[in-house]
């Protein structure tokens, strides 16, 4: 078969525009808010049932003095990362912006200013494209009514409250926002929405008629007609959001592969988390970012910065390890994406490809004794193979009868590679 008619997976075209999307493939989610202090996970509010007015500590003890978000982007993009994704508001309705509609804000904390807007300058100075994620679930609010995850879902006095709360009016503060976001910092580059809550015998749920999320993608849209949307306002947009799981294949919707990312954390938690111990290693990190490519999606990796707002120092180590990596590897990364279907990939091993350049890339999970041999029709393509660390040539010889090419390696995996690479030619 000719290269050109060998059969490669395209997405569903999408309303946004997702070609960069889809092409730099690797983001850093950032999860910071009053959560940081509590230093617990980020829904330490719900877990532990917290009334507002005793949450209001981590308010009046919120001033993060050794944040500086140019280091914040530094780290991001040392680490190989074309875009960041900040919460502007998660769950418990802190807003680290300095909002029209509302006092729930960094702004009228002990800190006393705008946090969002330095972020999105250094980010932005850098090179990365901004993101915003934005909780459609509100803690704090006023007229936000309980559901089956709110902190005061056992509290029979405050569920008796519930029927003078105006939850329309709440979602007219929710697309009031979400305006006031996406036309201050213009342009922004996606609108991540989270979530919507499954209904249950004791509340109802919250979806997309309840966001009326119809109106608010048409709003959205005349302001940034390019703007990527997420899937969680339960209308799919541009990108679906498989969350701190790994698909087996391209994520598909109806069986049609669409854009994807898989976001995931570091440890077990979005927010800060002090005592948390389950941090996956850089081997870990790396492969999850390799198979997402390898499956056409995108990895979203989160950071929770402290209260004192800084990275966690295993964070800095996780994204210091990634960005030795990334630095000589990177060009199997972005523009790349699965391999074509006829590619049998061998044993422990993960391919991506890049069909602007014809290059295809071998990512070995293992070191095989002796040699790695590529079978079917893949050998009917290799032209020229080198080592993508170092463009040290890898000689090898092709078997017409048997279809096969064989790669002779040395005992040793190279210098300078956790996970090596062979950067393959193909005709
Ligand atoms: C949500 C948030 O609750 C979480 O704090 C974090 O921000 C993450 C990125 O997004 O997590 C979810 C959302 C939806 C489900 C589970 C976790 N769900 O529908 O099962």
């Amino acid at each position: 078969m000719r290269l050109e008619d060998l059969t490669l997976i395209k997405p569903a075209p999408t309303p946004g525009d997702t070609s960069w999307f889809t092409h730099d493939r690797f983001g850093m989610f950032i999860h910071w808010g009053l959560y940081a202090l509590g230093a617990r996970h980020e829904w330490v509010k719900s877990h532990e049932r917290i009334p507002t007015e005793v949450y209001d500590k981590y308010f009046r003890h919120f001033d993060p003095d050794l944040y500086d978000p140019t280091l914040w982007a530094d780290a991001a993009k040392d680490a190989g990362m074309k875009y960041f994704v900040i919460t502007t508001k998660h769950h418990e309705g802190f807003c680290l912006w300095d909002s029209a509609y509302t006092d729930y804000k960094s702004t009228n904390t002990p800190y006393g200013r705008d946090i969002l807007t330095p972020m999105v300058d250094a980010f932005r100075s850098r090179g990365l494209r901004t993101g915003f994620y934005h909780s459609l679930l509100d803690w704090h609010h006023p007229d936000y009514t309980v559901d089956n995850c709110h902190p005061m879902r056992d509290n029979a006095d405050y569920i008796a409250g519930d029927k003078d709360r105006d939850l329309n009016r709440y979602v007219e503060y929710l697309h009031n926002q979400t305006e006031e976001l996406l036309k201050r910092y213009d342009p922004v580059d996606i609108i991540w929405f989270d979530f919507s809550v499954g209904a249950s015998d004791r509340f109802p749920g919250k979806g997309k008629e309840v966001w009326h999320s119809e109106e608010l993608i048409r709003k959205i849209r005349s302001i940034n007609p390019n703007i990527m949307i997420d899937d969680r306002l339960q209308i799919d947009q541009d990108v679906k959001t498989p969350e701190q799981y790994m698909p087996d294949g391209w994520y598909t919707v109806n069986g049609v592969p669409v854009v994807w990312e898989g976001c995931h954390t570091f440890s077990g938690s979005w927010g800060y988390y002090r005592d948390e111990q389950s941090w996956k290693s850089v081997d870990q990190l790396l492969k999850m970012l390799i198979d997402s490519v390898s499956m056409g999606g995108n990895l979203l990796l989160n950071v929770g910065p402290t209260g004192r707002g800084e990275f966690d120092e295993r964070a800095y180590k996780r994204l210091r390890g990634i960005g030795k990596w990334m630095k000589r590897h990177s060009r199997s990364i972005y523009g790349c994406t699965q391999a074509p279907l006829e590619f049998e990939c061998p044993r422990d091993c993960r391919y991506t490809y890049n069909p602007e350049t014809k290059r295809l890339y071998l990512h070995m999970y293992s070191w095989p004794f002796g040699k790695i041999r590529l079978t079917g029709e893949v050998a009917e393509h290799v032209d020229y193979i080198q080592i993508l660390s170092d463009a040290s040539e890898m000689r090898f010889s092709y078997n017409a009868e048997n279809r096969t090419v064989d790669i002779p390696l040395p005992v040793y995996k190279p210098l300078g590679a956790d996970i090596p690479v062979l950067e393959i030619f193909l005709k």
